[in-house]
Protein backbone atom coordinates (compact mmCIF):
# COMPACT_ATOMS: atom_id res chain seq x y z
CA UNK A 1 0.00 0.00 0.00
CA UNK A 2 1.09 3.28 -0.92
CA UNK A 3 1.79 5.94 1.78
CA UNK A 4 1.73 10.15 1.46
CA UNK A 5 3.00 11.78 3.83
CA UNK A 6 4.92 15.85 4.39
CA UNK A 7 7.40 16.51 6.67
CA UNK A 8 5.81 20.21 7.13
CA UNK A 9 3.73 17.83 10.56
CA UNK A 10 6.94 18.43 12.07
CA UNK A 11 6.49 22.31 12.44
CA UNK A 12 3.26 22.19 14.07
CA UNK A 13 4.58 21.46 17.53
CA UNK A 14 1.84 21.37 20.41
CA UNK A 15 2.88 22.25 23.77
CA UNK A 16 -0.30 22.34 26.14
CA UNK A 17 -4.21 22.37 25.99
CA UNK A 18 -6.84 23.48 28.62
CA UNK A 19 -8.50 20.86 30.36
CA UNK A 20 -9.92 20.13 34.03
CA UNK A 21 -8.81 23.77 34.64
CA UNK A 22 -5.36 23.70 33.89
CA UNK A 23 -2.58 23.75 31.33
CA UNK A 24 -2.01 20.15 30.54
CA UNK A 25 0.69 18.71 28.13
CA UNK A 26 -0.17 18.20 24.60
CA UNK A 27 -0.54 15.02 23.18
CA UNK A 28 -0.97 15.89 19.95
CA UNK A 29 2.81 15.63 19.21
CA UNK A 30 5.33 15.03 16.15
CA UNK A 31 6.49 11.97 17.39
CA UNK A 32 2.95 10.32 16.63
CA UNK A 33 3.20 10.77 12.89
CA UNK A 34 7.22 9.80 12.85
CA UNK A 35 6.33 6.39 14.36
CA UNK A 36 3.60 5.36 11.85
CA UNK A 37 6.27 6.11 9.64
CA UNK A 38 9.02 4.43 11.09
CA UNK A 39 6.96 1.38 11.50
CA UNK A 40 5.81 1.38 8.02
CA UNK A 41 9.25 1.31 6.65
CA UNK A 42 9.85 -1.06 8.96
CA UNK A 43 7.24 -3.61 7.96
CA UNK A 44 8.05 -2.61 4.33
CA UNK A 45 4.70 -2.04 3.55
CA UNK A 46 4.97 0.27 0.31
CA UNK A 47 6.22 3.27 -0.91
CA UNK A 48 5.91 6.41 1.07
CA UNK A 49 5.37 9.33 -1.41
CA UNK A 50 5.26 13.10 -0.98
CA UNK A 51 1.99 14.81 -1.77
CA UNK A 52 1.23 16.83 -4.79
CA UNK A 53 0.27 20.74 -4.42
CA UNK A 54 -3.43 20.95 -4.51
CA UNK A 55 -5.24 24.82 -4.94
CA UNK A 56 -7.48 25.83 -2.42
CA UNK A 57 -10.76 25.16 -4.42
CA UNK A 58 -11.10 21.72 -3.14
CA UNK A 59 -10.72 22.54 0.44
CA UNK A 60 -13.31 25.84 -0.37
CA UNK A 61 -15.81 22.59 -1.27
CA UNK A 62 -15.85 21.83 2.27
CA UNK A 63 -14.64 24.87 4.53
CA UNK A 64 -15.76 28.13 4.70
CA UNK A 65 -13.29 30.74 3.01
CA UNK A 66 -14.14 32.68 6.60
CA UNK A 67 -12.33 29.97 8.01
CA UNK A 68 -9.59 29.37 5.64
CA UNK A 69 -8.49 32.20 5.53
CA UNK A 70 -8.62 32.52 9.77
CA UNK A 71 -6.47 30.17 10.36
CA UNK A 72 -4.14 31.50 7.48
CA UNK A 73 -3.51 34.70 9.36
CA UNK A 74 -4.33 33.84 12.75
CA UNK A 75 -0.54 33.16 14.00
CA UNK A 76 0.41 36.41 13.08
CA UNK A 77 -2.56 38.14 14.75
CA UNK A 78 -1.78 36.76 17.36
CA UNK A 79 1.87 37.36 17.84
CA UNK A 80 0.51 40.96 16.96
CA UNK A 81 -1.38 41.35 20.12
CA UNK A 82 0.93 39.51 22.65
CA UNK A 83 4.18 39.67 21.38
CA UNK A 84 6.54 36.95 19.89
CA UNK A 85 7.14 35.17 23.06
CA UNK A 86 2.97 34.36 22.85
CA UNK A 87 4.41 30.51 21.25
CA UNK A 88 0.56 29.26 20.86
CA UNK A 89 -3.02 31.02 20.28
CA UNK A 90 -5.41 29.47 22.80
CA UNK A 91 -9.15 30.93 22.79
CA UNK A 92 -10.04 31.94 26.28
CA UNK A 93 -13.89 33.04 25.83
CA UNK A 94 -16.38 32.08 22.96
CA UNK A 95 -19.99 33.37 21.49
CA UNK A 96 -22.29 30.66 23.35
CA UNK A 97 -25.83 31.32 22.58
CA UNK A 98 -27.68 34.56 23.35
CA UNK A 99 -24.21 36.54 22.70
CA UNK A 100 -23.43 38.05 18.99
CA UNK A 101 -20.71 35.74 17.25
CA UNK A 102 -17.99 37.39 14.56
CA UNK A 103 -18.47 41.00 15.84
CA UNK A 104 -15.62 41.65 17.63
CA UNK A 105 -12.16 42.54 15.67
CA UNK A 106 -10.04 41.56 18.41
CA UNK A 107 -7.62 37.94 17.92
CA UNK A 108 -8.86 36.26 20.99
CA UNK A 109 -12.36 36.85 20.22
CA UNK A 110 -12.20 35.71 16.63
CA UNK A 111 -10.42 33.13 17.94
CA UNK A 112 -13.25 32.09 19.81
CA UNK A 113 -15.88 32.14 17.09
CA UNK A 114 -13.71 29.63 15.12
CA UNK A 115 -12.56 27.02 17.71
CA UNK A 116 -15.20 25.28 19.76
CA UNK A 117 -12.18 24.06 22.30
CA UNK A 118 -9.31 24.89 24.27
CA UNK A 119 -7.40 22.00 23.20
CA UNK A 120 -6.16 22.86 19.59
CA UNK A 121 -3.63 25.78 19.55
CA UNK A 122 -2.53 27.56 16.38
CA UNK A 123 1.45 28.21 16.35
CA UNK A 124 3.80 29.11 13.72
CA UNK A 125 3.50 26.02 11.48
CA UNK A 126 0.34 24.74 12.43
CA UNK A 127 -1.24 26.23 9.03
CA UNK A 128 1.49 24.98 6.58
CA UNK A 129 1.00 21.33 8.81
CA UNK A 130 -2.74 21.70 8.17
CA UNK A 131 -2.51 22.59 4.79
CA UNK A 132 0.25 20.23 3.57
CA UNK A 133 -2.58 17.53 5.35
CA UNK A 134 -5.09 18.34 2.92
CA UNK A 135 -2.70 17.80 0.15
CA UNK A 136 -1.85 14.41 1.50
CA UNK A 137 -5.13 13.50 1.94
CA UNK A 138 -5.85 14.42 -2.06
CA UNK A 139 -2.69 13.23 -3.18
CA UNK A 140 -3.90 9.82 -1.72
CA UNK A 141 -7.87 10.17 -2.90
CA UNK A 142 -6.30 11.00 -6.44
CA UNK A 143 -4.43 7.62 -5.90
CA UNK A 144 -7.38 6.37 -5.81
CA UNK A 145 -9.74 8.15 -8.26
CA UNK A 146 -6.44 6.55 -10.72
CA UNK A 147 -7.38 3.32 -9.84
CA UNK A 148 -5.23 2.25 -7.22
CA UNK A 149 -7.08 -0.29 -4.58
CA UNK A 150 -5.96 1.18 -1.50
CA UNK A 151 -3.85 3.85 -0.39
CA UNK A 152 -2.90 5.08 2.97
CA UNK A 153 -2.79 9.61 3.95
CA UNK A 154 -0.82 9.52 7.29
CA UNK A 155 -2.33 12.68 8.20
CA UNK A 156 -0.89 14.99 11.22
CA UNK A 157 -2.50 17.39 12.63
CA UNK A 158 -5.79 15.23 12.08
CA UNK A 159 -8.93 16.12 10.47
CA UNK A 160 -12.28 14.63 11.62
CA UNK A 161 -13.15 17.21 14.32
CA UNK A 162 -12.98 20.12 11.71
CA UNK A 163 -16.44 21.19 10.61
CA UNK A 164 -17.06 23.63 7.77
CA UNK A 165 -16.88 26.94 9.27
CA UNK A 166 -15.42 25.58 13.17
CA UNK A 167 -11.91 23.28 14.21
CA UNK A 168 -11.20 21.90 17.38
CA UNK A 169 -9.95 18.58 18.71
CA UNK A 170 -6.59 18.90 17.56
CA UNK A 171 -8.70 19.29 14.42
CA UNK A 172 -7.89 22.35 11.32
CA UNK A 173 -9.11 21.40 7.89
CA UNK A 174 -11.54 18.26 7.89
CA UNK A 175 -9.03 16.19 6.05
CA UNK A 176 -11.25 13.04 5.57
CA UNK A 177 -13.56 15.21 4.28
CA UNK A 178 -12.17 16.91 1.67
CA UNK A 179 -10.82 14.12 0.38
CA UNK A 180 -14.46 12.37 0.10
CA UNK A 181 -15.87 15.70 -1.60
CA UNK A 182 -12.94 15.82 -4.29
CA UNK A 183 -14.15 11.52 -4.99
CA UNK A 184 -18.07 12.76 -5.31
CA UNK A 185 -16.56 15.30 -7.44
CA UNK A 186 -15.07 12.94 -9.49
CA UNK A 187 -17.98 11.50 -10.28
CA UNK A 188 -17.50 8.44 -7.61
CA UNK A 189 -20.04 7.68 -4.69
CA UNK A 190 -18.19 7.66 -1.32
CA UNK A 191 -18.84 6.33 2.37
CA UNK A 192 -16.57 7.40 5.09
CA UNK A 193 -16.02 4.82 8.12
CA UNK A 194 -14.96 6.80 10.80
CA UNK A 195 -12.89 4.08 13.75
CA UNK A 196 -10.94 6.76 15.97
CA UNK A 197 -11.89 6.13 19.55
CA UNK A 198 -14.06 9.95 19.61
CA UNK A 199 -16.82 10.93 17.29
CA UNK A 200 -16.18 12.43 14.27
CA UNK A 201 -18.08 15.68 14.94
CA UNK A 202 -16.88 17.57 12.17
CA UNK A 203 -17.12 15.10 9.48
CA UNK A 204 -21.05 14.14 10.10
CA UNK A 205 -21.69 18.00 10.26
CA UNK A 206 -20.32 18.31 7.30
CA UNK A 207 -22.56 15.36 4.95
CA UNK A 208 -25.46 15.14 7.43
CA UNK A 209 -27.88 16.97 5.03
CA UNK A 210 -26.99 15.13 2.20
CA UNK A 211 -27.79 11.42 1.04
CA UNK A 212 -24.51 11.15 -1.55
CA UNK A 213 -21.59 10.46 0.74
CA UNK A 214 -23.11 7.99 4.18
CA UNK A 215 -21.01 8.59 7.24
CA UNK A 216 -20.56 5.82 9.79
CA UNK A 217 -19.11 6.02 12.92
CA UNK A 218 -17.97 3.66 15.91
CA UNK A 219 -16.99 5.94 18.71
CA UNK A 220 -17.02 6.28 22.39
CA UNK A 221 -20.26 7.89 24.10
CA UNK A 222 -20.60 11.23 24.11
CA UNK A 223 -22.24 11.13 27.59
CA UNK A 224 -18.98 10.81 28.65
CA UNK A 225 -16.28 11.38 25.85
CA UNK A 226 -14.98 14.45 23.90
CA UNK A 227 -16.41 16.17 21.68
CA UNK A 228 -19.56 15.54 24.26
CA UNK A 229 -21.78 17.65 22.38
CA UNK A 230 -22.10 15.75 19.08
CA UNK A 231 -22.09 11.73 18.26
CA UNK A 232 -25.15 10.64 19.76
CA UNK A 233 -27.17 7.85 18.37
CA UNK A 234 -30.22 9.33 17.49
CA UNK A 235 -28.22 11.83 14.91
CA UNK A 236 -29.34 10.01 11.54
CA UNK A 237 -29.06 12.62 9.34
CA UNK A 238 -31.18 15.83 8.06
CA UNK A 239 -33.69 16.09 5.10
CA UNK A 240 -32.55 14.14 2.26
CA UNK A 241 -30.02 12.89 4.71
CA UNK A 242 -31.73 11.34 7.13
CA UNK A 243 -30.33 7.82 7.54
CA UNK A 244 -27.18 8.55 5.72
CA UNK A 245 -25.53 9.44 9.65
CA UNK A 246 -24.82 6.26 11.31
CA UNK A 247 -23.87 6.82 15.10
CA UNK A 248 -22.36 3.62 16.67
CA UNK A 249 -22.14 5.11 20.50
CA UNK A 250 -20.18 2.37 22.90
CA UNK A 251 -19.18 2.37 26.53
CA UNK A 252 -16.40 2.84 28.42
CA UNK A 253 -14.60 -0.18 28.92
CA UNK A 254 -15.48 -1.18 25.27
CA UNK A 255 -13.24 -4.33 23.58
CA UNK A 256 -12.97 -6.20 20.60
CA UNK A 257 -15.81 -8.85 21.31
CA UNK A 258 -18.42 -5.42 21.72
CA UNK A 259 -16.53 -3.28 19.26
CA UNK A 260 -16.85 -6.06 16.43
CA UNK A 261 -20.45 -6.40 16.80
CA UNK A 262 -20.70 -2.90 16.31
CA UNK A 263 -18.28 -2.66 13.18
CA UNK A 264 -20.28 -5.33 11.86
CA UNK A 265 -23.39 -3.31 12.48
CA UNK A 266 -21.40 -0.59 10.57
CA UNK A 267 -20.57 -2.79 7.84
CA UNK A 268 -23.54 -3.71 7.21
CA UNK A 269 -24.84 -0.11 6.43
CA UNK A 270 -21.76 0.19 4.53
CA UNK A 271 -22.58 -2.84 2.32
CA UNK A 272 -26.78 -1.69 2.13
CA UNK A 273 -25.18 1.89 1.00
CA UNK A 274 -23.17 0.66 -2.05
CA UNK A 275 -20.63 2.56 -2.38
CA UNK A 276 -17.62 3.05 -5.16
CA UNK A 277 -14.91 4.05 -2.63
CA UNK A 278 -14.71 3.82 1.35
CA UNK A 279 -12.79 6.22 3.19
CA UNK A 280 -11.34 5.54 6.73
CA UNK A 281 -10.81 7.56 9.41
CA UNK A 282 -8.12 5.80 11.15
CA UNK A 283 -7.49 6.38 14.77
CA UNK A 284 -5.90 4.18 17.11
CA UNK A 285 -7.00 6.00 20.38
CA UNK A 286 -9.17 2.70 20.84
CA UNK A 287 -6.26 1.04 22.10
CA UNK A 288 -5.75 -0.17 25.79
CA UNK A 289 -3.50 1.84 26.58
CA UNK A 290 -4.34 4.96 25.26
CA UNK A 291 -3.43 7.82 27.45
CA UNK A 292 -6.74 9.65 26.71
CA UNK A 293 -9.07 6.98 26.25
CA UNK A 294 -10.72 4.50 27.42
CA UNK A 295 -11.54 1.36 25.11
CA UNK A 296 -9.93 -1.79 25.45
CA UNK A 297 -8.42 -3.11 22.16
CA UNK A 298 -5.17 -4.98 21.71
CA UNK A 299 -2.52 -4.61 18.66
CA UNK A 300 -3.54 -7.76 17.36
CA UNK A 301 -7.60 -6.63 17.24
CA UNK A 302 -6.23 -4.06 14.81
CA UNK A 303 -5.55 -6.70 12.32
CA UNK A 304 -8.97 -7.94 12.35
CA UNK A 305 -10.27 -4.61 11.93
CA UNK A 306 -7.91 -4.22 8.52
CA UNK A 307 -9.39 -7.56 7.67
CA UNK A 308 -13.26 -6.80 8.37
CA UNK A 309 -13.07 -3.73 6.30
CA UNK A 310 -10.98 -5.80 3.12
CA UNK A 311 -13.83 -7.91 3.34
CA UNK A 312 -16.26 -5.05 1.70
CA UNK A 313 -14.14 -5.13 -1.32
CA UNK A 314 -13.96 -1.60 -1.72
CA UNK A 315 -11.40 0.66 -2.76
CA UNK A 316 -10.08 2.00 0.33
CA UNK A 317 -8.66 4.90 1.23
CA UNK A 318 -7.08 5.23 5.20
CA UNK A 319 -6.87 8.92 6.66
CA UNK A 320 -4.79 8.82 9.66
CA UNK A 321 -6.67 10.77 12.78
CA UNK A 322 -6.19 10.11 16.33
CA UNK A 323 -4.16 7.62 19.09
CA UNK A 324 -1.91 9.00 21.35
CA UNK A 325 0.45 5.60 22.62
CA UNK A 326 3.13 6.57 20.71
CA UNK A 327 4.88 3.40 21.93
CA UNK A 328 2.26 1.08 19.74
CA UNK A 329 0.95 3.79 17.37
CA UNK A 330 2.96 2.15 14.72
CA UNK A 331 2.28 -1.55 15.50
CA UNK A 332 -1.31 -0.73 15.67
CA UNK A 333 -1.75 1.50 12.43
CA UNK A 334 -0.05 -0.48 10.12
CA UNK A 335 -1.89 -4.09 11.47
CA UNK A 336 -4.61 -2.08 10.07
CA UNK A 337 -3.19 -1.58 6.65
CA UNK A 338 -1.82 -4.99 6.95
CA UNK A 339 -4.67 -6.79 8.18
CA UNK A 340 -6.75 -5.26 5.05
CA UNK A 341 -3.76 -6.77 2.95
CA UNK A 342 -4.07 -10.12 4.46
CA UNK A 343 -0.56 -10.07 5.04
CA UNK A 344 -0.89 -11.55 8.65
C1 LIG B 1 -8.30 13.50 16.60
C2 LIG B 1 -8.57 13.24 18.04
O1 LIG B 1 -8.43 12.12 18.51
N1 LIG B 1 -8.92 14.29 18.80
C3 LIG B 1 -9.21 14.11 20.19
C4 LIG B 1 -9.38 15.39 20.93
C5 LIG B 1 -9.62 15.14 22.38
N2 LIG B 1 -9.49 16.32 23.14
C6 LIG B 1 -9.92 16.27 24.51
C7 LIG B 1 -9.19 15.22 25.27
C8 LIG B 1 -9.67 15.16 26.69
C9 LIG B 1 -9.06 14.00 27.35
N3 LIG B 1 -9.56 13.87 28.67
C10 LIG B 1 -9.12 12.69 29.36
C11 LIG B 1 -7.90 12.96 30.18
C12 LIG B 1 -7.41 11.71 30.80
N4 LIG B 1 -6.20 11.97 31.55
ZN1 LIG C 1 -9.66 10.50 18.63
Amino acid sequence: MKTFYSPAHLAHVPAEEFEAGRLTPAVEIPERAEAVRARIVERKLGEIAAPAEFDNEAVLRVHDAELVGFLGEAFEAWQAAYGSKAQSALPSRWPAPGLSARRAPDIESRLGTFAFDAGTPIMKGTWQAARAAANVALSAAEAIRAGERSAFALTRPPGHHAAGDVFGGFCYLNNIAIAAQYLRDAGLKPAILDVDYHHGNGTQTIFYGRDDVLFCSLHADPNYAFPHFLGFADERGLGKGEGFNLNLPLPAGTDWARYSAALGEATARLRAFAPDVLLVSLGLDTYIDDPIARFRLKSDDYLRMGEAIAALELPTLFVFEGGYNVEMLGVNAVNVLEGFEGVH
